[in-house]
């Protein structure tokens, strides 16, 4: 893998031409150069087809017509190995829907309520919310923050380039207020981790992770408005979540409104109060991003540092569940570890939390499910062994690009190279062989007779992640 910064090489990718004259010796063989190089331009061609007035991509045409945060965040990186220019773009649509007081919702309406997705911009009354923008409509949830370590690593690709330096140093007060809305608002006893109140905040809506909790919450009649569903006409609703799960989803959007989407009540009352592993890994990676671009542009990172010392040891010592040998979140509302296995555990190396021997756990865990004799593909979103482990619904079981893109991130970190190119090429096989889907079926000898992968196609976190890893390879 080429490592821009210790190699001093500022991969500024103006075409995808321009890539492939780079010298073949930084170019690690995963696949052929013809190969690599057809799979480079279908991503970027699909980033470009998904965009909308040449500023927001939206994450599938057909099944996400709006612009959503963390997806965003991908595509930036995407965009910045060939036009860097509409990753400074996509960056700067996503922030135009940030809150006054700095949340950033999961989903920006930037076009007028389309049929064909639920809950489109009028259901969330987001304008009625003091703090929410005027100019555009948003969701009232969020999602795992990314922005902070995409802006470091369009940096990276770009050190000389002055439009990035200006956009950088632009854009990281927004970044911060993010971040300080999460420990203001959504830390209640200051323990330097921060909770979610809906499933869809943890970017892994139906995640085996939530089904105890979510089958604990009552609904009664009245208690949620009458909905039509239209992602399970869409996908394949065999692969979605259920109506029951549907059905929580609003029940908890319903609560957030009522509440005008306010962290501090929402605690108080919501059957859904999480500290998730996921969520405060990315919170704590782009902490370290803000730091080290703080260090590289002369800002005083101070407050960010004192509050990353405080969450990296909070991670470490409350979600880790011995029994498990991973992390796990953690149920506020019963004080509780909801001790699965599960992916988001393990992107807690990307953000640098664990221990060497913790470390060593998690990458050993990783390397054992590649090793069976009955064959995955890793990294599976959800643990194989586990009766609820279904490797075609969702969040239950498939291969999600941008989770492989953290987990081989992370590996790299604690130098494991070896497992973490496992996780890069095994992606990129799948996309390779099935197309640039939603999400995969990580077992080997059923994805290798299958000619498609599930969920959305032409999605674009999947374009995005392909370009980074071959750009890299
Ligand atoms: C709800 C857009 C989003 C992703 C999430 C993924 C899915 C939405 C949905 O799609 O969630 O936000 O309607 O199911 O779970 O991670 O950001 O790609």
């Amino acid at each position: 893998m080429i490592n821009t910064k210790a190699y001093g090489f500022g991969v500024f990718i103006s075409s995808v031409d321009h890539y492939f004259h780079l010298p073949q010796a930084f170019r690690a063989s995963i696949m052929s150069i013809k190969n690599q190089k057809r799979l480079f331009k279908e991503a970027s061609q699909i980033l470009k087809g998904n965009t909308w007035e040449d500023r927001y991509t939206v994450p599938s045409a057909n099944l996400y017509p709006y612009q959503w945060n963390w997806d965003s965040g991908f595509v930036a990186m995407g965009f910045a190995h060939f036009d860097v220019s509409r990753a400074i773009r996509e960056m700067e649509s996503l922030f135009e829907g940030q809150w006054e007081n700095g949340m950033l919702p999961h989903i920006v309406f930037h076009s007028k309520e389309q049929e064909g997705y639920f809950p489109g911009p009028s259901y969330w009354e987001s304008k009625k919310v003091e703090a929410a923008p005027r100019h555009v409509e948003t969701s009232g949830i969020t999602q795992p923050p990314v922005h902070g370590f995409i802006l470091e690593r369009i940096l990276d690709l770009h050190p000389d380039n002055e439009e990035v330096k200006a956009f950088a140093k632009a854009f990281y007060p927004k970044i911060l207020k993010l971040h300080r809305y999460f420990y203001d608002y959504r830390d209640p006893k200051r323990e330097g981790l921060a909770f979610i109140f809906h499933p869809w905040a943890s970017g892994r809506d139906n995640s085996p992770l939530w089904d105890d909790l979510v089958r604990t919450i009552p609904i009664k009649p009245g208690d949620i408005p009458s909905y039509k569903r239209y992602d399970n006409l869409k996908a394949d609703p065999s692969e979605r979540p259920s109506d029951k799960d549907y059905d929580i989803y609003v029940y908890l959007m319903e609560l957030g409104k009522r509440h005008q989407y306010n962290g501090k009540l929402i605690a108080k009352e919501s059957p859904f109060l999480v500290q998730d592993t996921l969520f405060n890994a990315m919170l704590i990676r782009s902490n370290d991003a803000l730091i080290n671009i703080g260090s590289t542009l002369g800002i005083d990172t101070k407050e960010v540092q004192e509050w990353n010392k405080q969450s990296k040891k909070a991670f470490d010592t409350k979600l880790w569940v011995d029994s498990l040998e991973t992390y796990a979140p953690y149920d506020l509302q019963n004080n509780r570890h909801i001790d699965l296995k599960e992916i988001g555990a393990f992107t807690a190396l990307y953000a640098g939390i664990p221990s060497k021997e913790r470390a060593l756990k998690l990458k050993e865990y990783i390397a054992s499910l590649a090793d069976r004799p009955e064959g995955f593909r890793v990294m599976p979103s959800f643990d194989p062994d586990h009766k609820i482990f279904n490797p075609r619904k969702y969040w239950k079981g498939p291969i999600w690009p941008q989770m492989n893109w953290l987990v081989y991130q992370g590996l790299n970190r604690y130098g494991f190279n070896g497992t973490a190119n496992q996780v890069k090429s095994d992606f990129i096989d799948l996309v390779d062989k099935l197309g640039f889907y939603e999400y995969f079926d990580p077992r080997k000898s059923v994805a290798d007779q299958l000619d498609h992968g599930y969920g959305g196609d032409h999605f674009s976190w999947t374009a995005a992640v392909v370009l980074d890893f071959i750009a890299n390879s």
